[in-house]
């Protein structure tokens, strides 16, 4: 996918070695210092596609942005979707709200921003996105993250973000995906650790991560998903980008008929 937009900046990387030397604990993942100060490196090596899932955030702020109401990135991290959203919206007064509640991720989030010093500049919430206050969205944006809380959280959450949504407003989710069938679910672990090692990841640093985000990243399948969207009162959900076992869908909050 190639789009029209200036490629989103990058910030000097430092590169990702956190899996190289400790043994870590299963479940011990944590979005601390330590991989916020590796963070843009790990998540463009970890997540196949992550650039282009940033361009279609753009494109989908340009469509979507609607005056009066707010584009909100829910686990903003370091700000890559709200900068591909403002370079996309230019001049045009859209408010863009970042929530995370890592504070070292905000901090370096507000120190990116500051220094771009670009026409529109996000505000930055350091809070959970369960129990932040939301303001009345045009487009809601939840990459890579829903993931993070625990799967009896996940209704509640998108209960809220529909009430946000405007009539005509739209979620994009990115998650990563499991599979009903073991089969199928094995063949794109193991196309994923290939991409991985394709970026450089040693097997046993791969390993490492997998049991350190044991449990703290819960995955579901594209139809439980689907079907949690839908009971919150989405109606049109459609998957709009895949690669490998990470996808997007957008789904549209329509107008009352
Ligand atoms: C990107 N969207 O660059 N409340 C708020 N933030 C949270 C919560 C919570 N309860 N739980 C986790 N986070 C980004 C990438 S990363 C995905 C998103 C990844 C935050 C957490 O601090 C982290 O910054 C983000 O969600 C998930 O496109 O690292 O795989």
């Amino acid at each position: 996918m190639n789009y029209d937009i200036p490629a989103v900046a990058v910030r000097a990387m430092n590169r990702d070695t956190l899996y190289q030397n400790q043994p870590f604990a299963p479940g011990s993942f944590r979005f601390d210092e330590p991989v916020v100060s590796v963070f843009s490196d790990m998540i463009r090596r970890s997540v196949p596609g992550y650039e282009d899932t940033l361009r279609l955030t753009g494109r989908l702020a340009a469509r979507f942005a609607e005056e009066g109401c707010a584009i909100v990135d829910l686990g903003c991290s370091l700000g890559d979707s709200l900068l591909a959203c403002a370079q996309a919206l230019g001049r045009r007064p859209i408010p863009l709200l970042g929530i995370d509640n890592s504070a070292p991720m905000i901090a370096q989030a507000e120190a990116r921003f500051a220094e771009l010093a670009l026409p529109l500049t996000p505000r930055f919430l350091c809070q959970d996105l369960r129990t932040a206050p939301l303001p009345r969205a045009a487009l809601l944006v939840c990459n890579w993250t829903l993931q993070f809380l625990p799967p009896a959280d996940r209704t509640p959450v998108l209960e809220r973000l529909f009430a946000a949504l405007r009539p005509g407003g739209a979620l994009l989710l990115s998650e990563k995906l499991c599979f009903a069938d073991p089969a199928e679910d094995a063949l794109l672990g193991a196309l994923h650790h290939e991409f991985k090692a394709a970026q450089g990841y040693s097997p046993s640093e791969i390993e490492g991560k997998r049991q350190a985000l044991e449990t703290v990243l819960v995955r579901e399948t594209q139809a439980a998903h689907e079907a949690r969207l839908r009971a919150v009162g989405f109606t049109h959900i459609t998957l709009v980008q895949q690669n490998l076992n990470f996808a997007s869908l957008l789904a549209v909050k329509r107008h009352a008929a």
